[in-house]
C-alpha cells in the first residue's frame, strides 16, 4: 500500500478535530478489521503522488562474497526478491524447503511453517507430508498431527492430544530425539517451561517447567555429545536463557539464566540470531548465541556467546548485532554477519559486517557503512 504520509497525517489530525462522534475511530485505522478507511467526505481534485515508499514485506538477499580478495576489493551484493513466486522459484538454491507436496488424485499441496506450525517427517512411521501444529484456543486447544496419506490426497488428522495445562500461549515448535531412542519427539515451549511430545501418539513424554514464560526461540542439538538432542530456549517476552537435558526419564536445566522477568518495565530487549545453537567459532562445540540491550545498564547491543554446555559467557561483544553465521566460503568455519549499533536501534544500515571471533571481539573481513541485512528469515 502506497500512501502519501502528509495526506495521511493531514486526515487523521483532521478526523481527530473535526469528527469526534463516539465510535468514528474506535482503534488506530479506524476499525477493528484495520481497513485504515475513514467516513470523512474527501476532497481529492489530483491523482494521489507517491511521497515515498517502504517494503513491509520479508526479505531474504543474496550476499556474493570473492574469498580471493580482501577488504575494500571484495564484492558483497544484495539481491531483494522480486515477485510473489520468487520464494517458491529459487527456495531449494537457498536451502530453503519449499513444501510443495505432489499428493495422490493428482493433487498439489502447499505449506507453511510458523511459530505453531512445522511440516516435516514427524511421525517416522508415516510419509511425508505431514505437519504438526498448535491451535492456540485455551480449552480447546490441541497439538494435532495431520497427514496426507489418504487415496484421494485428503487431510488426515492422526492424532489430536490436549497440551496440557500450557494452553494460552503462543508456542514453538521444534524436533529433536531428546531421549536418543533414534526417534526425534516434539518439543514445545509453553507457557511456564517445554513439553516433549511422542510425535506417534501425541503423549507427553516430559516436560521441564522453569516457572516463566519460555516462548522466543527453541533450537536443538547434542550439545554433550552423547547421541541425545538437548535444547536452547530463549524466552523473548520474560527474557530468559536455558539450556535442558534429558536425564533418567526427565528433563533438567542443565544452565540458566532469568535475566528479566518483570515485564512491565523491560529496560532490556533480546534477539536471537537466525542460528542461535551452533558451533560458531570452529572448535568443535556448540555456543548458545543471542543479542541482547542494555544487560549492562549501558544503553547498547550486545552479542553474547556462552558455552552451550555451561553457560560460561565466552564473548561480549557491545556495539554489535549478529543476524547470523554461515560458512560462506565453504572453509567449514562459519563467518559472523551482522551490524554495529549504537544506542537502541539495531536495524538500520551500516555499519554492517562480515567476520571471525578472536580472542575477545571480531576479526572483520569486510564491512561497510551504508549496508544492512535482511533481519527475518523468509517462510
Ligand atoms: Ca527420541
Ligand atoms: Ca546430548
Ligand atoms: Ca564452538
Ligand atoms: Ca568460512
Amino acid at each position: 500500500m502506497w500512501v502519501s504520509l502528509q495526506a495521511a497525517v493531514a486526515v487523521v489530525i483532521l478526523a481527530s478535530i473535526c469528527h469526534g462522534a463516539e465510535g468514528d475511530w474506535p482503534v488506530w485505522r479506524h476499525d477493528a478489521a484495520l481497513t485504515g478507511r475513514t467516513a470523512l467526505q474527501g476532497e481529492l481534485r489530483d491523482e494521489p503522488a507517491v511521497a515515498w515508499s517502504y517494503s513491509l514485506t520479508g526479505m531474504q538477499g543474496l550476499l556474493v562474497m570473492d574469498p580471493q580478495k580482501a577488504g575494500e576489493a571484495s564484492t558483497a551484493t544484495c539481491d531483494a526478491p522480486l515477485g510473489a513466486g520468487y520464494l517458491n522459484d529459487t527456495a531449494r538454491s537457498w536451502g530453503v524447503r519449499p513444501f510443495v507436496y505432489e499428493l495422490a488424485a493428482g493433487k498439489t499441496l502447499v505449506l507453511s511453517e510458523s511459530a505453531t506450525r512445522r511440516v516435516g517427517k514427524i511421525h517416522p512411521d508415516l510419509p511425508e507430508p505431514q505437519q504438526v501444529t498448535f491451535t492456540d484456543a485455551k480449552e480447546r486447544s490441541r497439538l494435532t498431527l495431520t497427514a496426507w496419506d489418504t487415496p484421494d490426497g485428503s487431510p488426515r488428522v492422526v492424532w489430536s492430544s490436549p497440551p496440557g495445562k500450557a494452553a494460552t500461549e503462543r508456542w514453538n515448535i521444534c524436533f529433536g530425539d531428546v531421549d536418543g531412542d533414534g526417534i526425534d519427539e516434539i518439543v514445545v515451549a509453553g507457557h511456564l517451561g517445554v513439553m516433549v511430545y511422542d510425535p506417534r501418539d501425541g503423549k507427553l513424554k516430559t516436560e521441564c517447567r522453569y516457572g516463566h514464560r519460555s516462548r522466543g526461540l527453541i533450537a536443538v542439538a547434542d550439545i554433550d555429545g552423547d547421541g541425545a538432542d538437548e535444547f536452547l530456549n530463549v524466552a523473548l517476552f520474560q527474557i530468559a536463557v536455558e539450556v535442558c537435558d534429558y536425564a533418567d526419564g526427565k528433563l533438567r536445566v542443565l544452565w540458566g539464566d532469568k535475566i528479566e522477568l518483570d515485564i512491565f518495565a523491560h529496560p532490556r530487549m533480546i534477539l536471537t540470531p537466525f542460528d542461535a545453537l551452533c558451533d560458531i567459532d570452529g572448535d568443535g562445540k556448540h555456543e548458545a548465541i543471542y543479542n541482547i540491550y542494555n544487560d549492562h545498564g549501558d544503553e547498547q547491543w550486545h552479542l553474547v556467546i556462552r558455552d552451550a554446555l555451561t553457560g560460561d559467557v565466552r564473548w561480549d561483544i557491545p556495539k554489535t548485532v549478529l543476524n547470523d553465521s554461515v560458512d560462506l566460503d565453504g572453509d567449514g568455519r562459519r563467518e559472523l554477519v551482522g551490524i554495529h549499533t549504537e544506542g537502541r536501534f539495531c536495524q538500520g544500515f551500516g555499519p554492517a559486517f562480515i567476520a571471525h571471533l578472536k580472542p575477545g571481539g571480531l576479526d572483520e573481513l569486510w564491512s561497510r557503512d551504508a549496508a544492512k541485512w535482511p533481519y527475518r528469515r523468509v517462510r
